[in-house]
């Protein structure tokens, strides 16, 4: 197991070690109890698109093995639980009538939580939007904000008084160009005007979002999770420093200034402002929609060239040479330092939760066991980071560590494993890899710091 000289005593008394999932990640049970479908079991199915046609509609049973897991959570020794509520359990076709079973499942579930005394962090949206919904045109239709308010009161009306940490949205980027920009993603539609649709709309709905909360879930927290790039100049050259700039106009302040300031970048009209939406009155409202927190997913920034030939002059390029994980992603744990300072400085964000961080490797089990020296050094590496920043100033409340065993890693399938714990898939087995150890220990040696300084 990975040693590590972590700074621990630096954290907050009160920080919160988490893992997160997602719930088409994990769930299974797709067709269970009245679930509608969603646009990733319609993308799933969707020939080419999901390695080897995998979905999600066993994954990792948790729909079944709820109890098992949240035990395991225990046993790990962490404080919080990040998941996500399924939209098409709740409203199978989106909007209309509701499926009780679906509140119920995450009635126990959330009751689980709270018995083994963990926070539960729950995700309003993580991109399993009904398939119906999309149907009627998805995320570029202005009235899907709507719905998802109405949503979103359905399941605080049940669930808001036991919640205290409440997420509207997981990655905006991911769900709007993913999704109907790039293709990548589910719906997997490629057009830019729907994709500055789509954001406008999730921009508006996380303002309604956010009244519904602070009516039925008074005593929660609440914020919004974006996986903010933090865009390199992949050179010095002064073109190259102004392409990263507009590359985060591009994919993160989209979101970020309508959030902290209201409007959209200046820099999107002068670039695409035939793709800019309508925005009426009201539909962005920094008052209204501010977060209490902001989730920070992090995983490698990104670098950037000028290209003077593209609508957007700027084109992406591959990290400098280096170590990089299962996915191909490169590891640098010094940009989630600088990333934190950055949107702290920039936005005056108070308050900040690292949501997801973790890594993908090629894990092996063999004798009941998974070395993961690298998911290990990745884990100390960022978690120093974290360190980091607290040490500069900038108030990190939590760490929910991606993810807590492998799941469906979205069109890779089951190919990449994320997990602290080994998915055996064949038996639903969850095995600890030496990280979850590692994990748990740190986490330990945490709280022994706390109880020594408090002598
Ligand atoms: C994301 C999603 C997660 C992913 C994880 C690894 O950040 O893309 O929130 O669902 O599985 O990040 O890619």
């Amino acid at each position: 197991m990975t040693h590590h000289s972590l700074d621990l005593k630096v954290l907050p008394k009160d920080f919160l070690w988490g893992v997160a999932t997602a719930a088409y990640q994990i769930e299974g049970a797709t067709w269970a109890n009245g679930r509608g479908c969603s646009i990733w079991d319609t993308y799933c199915r969707t020939p080419g698109k999901v390695y080897e046609a995998h979905n999600g509609d066993v994954a990792c049973d948790h729909y079944h093995r709820w109890e098992e897991d949240l035990d395991l959570m225990k046993e790990l020794g962490i404080d919080s639980y990040r998941f996500s509520v399924a939209w098409p359990r709740i409203f199978p076709r989106g909007c209309g009538e509701v499926e009780p079973r679906g509140l119920d499942f995450y009635d126990r579930l959330v009751d689980g939580i709270l018995r083994r005394g963990l926070v539960p962090m729950c995700t309003l949206y993580h991109w399993d939007l009904p398939q119906e919904l999309e149907d009627r045109g998805g995320w570029p239709e202005r009235d899907v904000a709507d719905h998802f308010a109405d949503y979103a009161e359905t399941v605080l009306r049940r669930l808001g008084d036991r919640l205290p940490l409440i997420v509207t949205f997981n990655e905006p980027y991911c769900i709007c160009f993913n999704g109907y920009y790039n293709g990548s993603q589910a719906p997997g539609r490629k057009n830019l005007r729907l994709t500055h649709h789509a954001a406008h709309t999730l921009n508006r709905a996380h303002v309604l979002a956010m009244d519904r909360i602070r009516a039925y879930a008074p005593g929660a927290k609440a914020g919004i999770v974006m996986n903010t790039t933090l865009a390199l100049p992949a050179t010095d050259r002064p073109e190259d420093r102004v392409a990263a700039e507009l590359l985060m106009d591009w994919e993160d302040r989209l979101f970020l200034d309508p959030l902290f300031r209201g409007r959209y970048p200046e820099s999107l009209y002068r670039h695409v402002p035939e793709s800019m939406p309508e925005i009426r009155e009201g539909d962005l409202d920094p008052v209204r929609g501010e977060p209490d927190f902001f989730g920070l997913n992090y995983y490698f920034p990104s670098y950037v060239v000028a290209d003077p030939t593209r609508p957007i002059p700027l084109r992406l390029v591959d990290a400098p040479a280096g170590p990089r994980t299962a996915m191909g992603w490169c590891i640098v744990p010094s940009g989630l330092t600088e990333l934190l300072l950055r949107l702290r400085d920039e936005y005056a964000i108070e308050t900040f939760y690292i949501t997801e961080n973790g890594s993908a490797w090629n894990d092996v089990l063999e004798d009941g066991a998974v070395h993961d020296e690298e998911r290990q050094k990745f884990l100390v590496d960022h978690l120093g980071a974290v360190i980091e920043a607290v040490k500069q100033g900038v108030d990190v409340r939590g760490y929910y560590a991606w993810s807590v065993y492998d799941n469906f890693e979205w069109t890779f399938g089951f190919a990449k494993r994320f997990g602290l714990y080994y998915t055996d898939y064949p038996t639903q087995r969850r095995i600890p890899k030496d990280s979850a150890r590692l994990y748990k220990r740190i986490v330990e040696e945490h709280r022994t710091e706390n109880l020594s300084q408090r002598c």
